[in-house]
């Protein structure tokens, strides 16, 4: 079979599609990952290519052998639809589960997503945790629930309650509730490290001033499980009426380790202390 006629990467292309028209995917924003089954695998494997194996940057021996379907890193959810080919991959990993190579994909080159590490780490977790039910992690960008990041206390707890009051369905949607990470430099082991452990307990993380982490069995539970937690925080930024100042947000320093990290240089004109005063 054609890898492009396969219902699989039909689904995968069609979900990234969805995403960008939600607009939760400016320029390279945000990444999706599927765990391909076995007897999909044998379906398209007339159309591997192997590449060389890389580091995947941490270390997931439950998933040794598994293979993935991957966005691009740099690769815009935009161009998905129209270039597949060039915008996202299927990988493999080593027995070892701490390498991959890509055997699809990226014909023009690149890397799987800057964030393999979390959508890895994240898989074994849900893997293990369901029975291997679960094969879809996707990343976004929405904008309420980033919103909501700025304004509410950084803490399961509140992010739960006040995410299952704005919508009846919240509650049956996501009865496990949802888990916020603080603020971290993204792309690396320590926030997959982070994100996966919440993982262990909920099916959607959220990334303080960042995104949202998903995860579920197949294309339309994972991605219906992302739309129905910003259409709620949606709901939530209206009733709040975006008015109470923000409680918190990413701190001068936050700003020099992300330019450390991915080697941008910020001028420190921009970077000057401010006050925050929170109204309670
Ligand atoms: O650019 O969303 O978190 C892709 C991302 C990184
Ligand atoms: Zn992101």
């Amino acid at each position: 079979m054609k890898f492009l006629d396969a219902e699989f990467v039909q689904g995968f292309i069609r979900m990234a599609k969805d995403g960008w028209e939600q607009g939760w995917h400016e320029r390279n924003g945000g990444n999706l990952s599927y765990r391909v089954k076995p007897e999909e695998v044998v379906s398209v494997e007339e159309n591997f290519e192997k590449k060389e194996w890389q580091p995947i940057g941490t270390f997931v021996p439950k998933l040794a052998g598994e293979y993935f379907l991957v966005t691009g890193s740099g690769k815009f959810f935009r161009n998905v639809a129209i270039k597949p080919e060039d915008s996202i991959c299927m990988i493999e990993l080593d027995g070892s589960g701490e390498n991959y190579r890509i055997v699809w994909g990226l014909v023009n080159g690149g890397r799987p997503t800057s964030e393999l590490p979390s959508h890895l780490m994240n898989h074994e977790v849900k893997k293990n945790a369901t029975n291997g039910k679960y094969r879809v992690i996707y990343h976004a960008h929405p904008a309420n629930i980033i919103a909501l990041t700025f304004v509410m206390p950084l803490n399961d707890t509140v992010f739960t309650r006040e995410l299952w009051e704005m919508a009846t369905e919240c509650p049956v949607v996501f009865p496990s509730g949802i888990g916020v990470v603080p603020w971290m430099v993204p792309g690396g082991k320590e926030i997959a490290v982070a994100t996966s452990k919440l993982m262990e307990r909920y099916d959607v993380a959220v990334w303080a001033h960042h995104g949202l982490f998903a995860a579920g069995e197949d294309f339309d539970l994972t991605f219906g499980l992302m739309h129905t937690v910003e259409k709620s925080a949606e709901i939530l930024v209206k009733v709040l009426s975006m008015d109470q100042g923000k409680r918190q947000t990413i701190k001068v320093q936050e700003f020099r380790d992300l330019a450390k990290a991915f080697g941008v240089e910020l001028p420190e004109e921009f970077l000057y202390e401010k006050l925050y005063v929170k109204k309670d």
